[in-house]
């Protein structure tokens, strides 16, 4: 594989994704500790996060493949600046937890930025000159500069991976969208909490003739840039 431009047609549901690599970025949505280890927020709502956790190889192969064919590649991170003026007083109380976001945990302050739990994993951490897109709601287009960044690069279509299908995924491609890009969502490198939801979050972006996208295993992505 190379930095050069590769087309190619990956097999998808509801039908084949025409891929154009210089054309598609791989967006990789909210990797951080605070999801994906105990300790962080997804912890603090009762959720397994082993769950998640599976996500982690096909999207280490996935980014590293994206790398090497000279993709753009987008990280996001939810969280909230300290003082948590961005954060809704609505988000804040949602839930009547008794740990909440901006209260001190294991890994720093809860879904605050700067703080450990808010960093990206070390498997798919961001390599200089990847953007970090830092949201404080559940869309990555919400308040952020990302349509800015992808239209900057002439962006058309996102390959989307991270956490979780049902919350951030779903909402970041429901936006994206509605703003022109296609969206090819890779089921393995996408997961919930909640194993029916990350079905039922899959299911409802294909169906409707792919009413928001496509849905693929990282598999068929892999195979369709091999043999190119
Ligand atoms: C949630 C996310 N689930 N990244 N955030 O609160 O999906």
């Amino acid at each position: 594989m190379s930095n050069t431009l590769l087309m190619a047609t990956v097999e998808a549901e509801p039908y084949a994704f025409s891929l154009t690599s210089d054309k598609a970025a791989l967006l990789i949505i909210d990797m951080q500790r605070d999801f994906l280890e105990e300790g962080g927020f997804g912890d603090a709502l009762g959720n397994d996060v082993s769950l998640l956790r599976k996500t982690v190889p096909s999207l280490v192969a996935v980014l590293a493949m994206a790398r090497a064919a000279g993709m753009v590649v987008v990280h996001t991170r939810e969280g909230h600046r300290p003082d948590l003026s961005d954060l809704a007083p609505s988000k804040h109380e949602r839930g009547n937890f008794l740990t909440k976001i901006g209260d001190a945990g294991p890994m720093g302050r809860i879904l605050v930025r700067g703080e450990p739990g808010h960093d990206i994993i070390p498997e798919v951490y961001p390599v200089a000159g990847e953007p970090v897109i830092d949201k404080s709601g559940k869309g990555a287009f919400f308040a952020t500069d990302l349509e800015a960044i992808l239209r900057g690069r002439g962006i058309t279509q996102l390959i989307v991976c991270g956490v979780t299908t049902e919350v951030c995924v779903n909402t970041t491609v429901r936006e994206a969208n509605d703003r022109g890009f296609e969206c090819l969502v890779l089921s393995d490198c996408t997961g919930s909490y909640f194993p029916e939801f990350h079905e039922a979050g899959l299911a409802m972006i294909k169906a409707q003739g792919g009413i928001f996208g496509w849905v693929a295993p990282s598999t068929a992505l892999l195979s369709a840039l091999s043999t190119v």
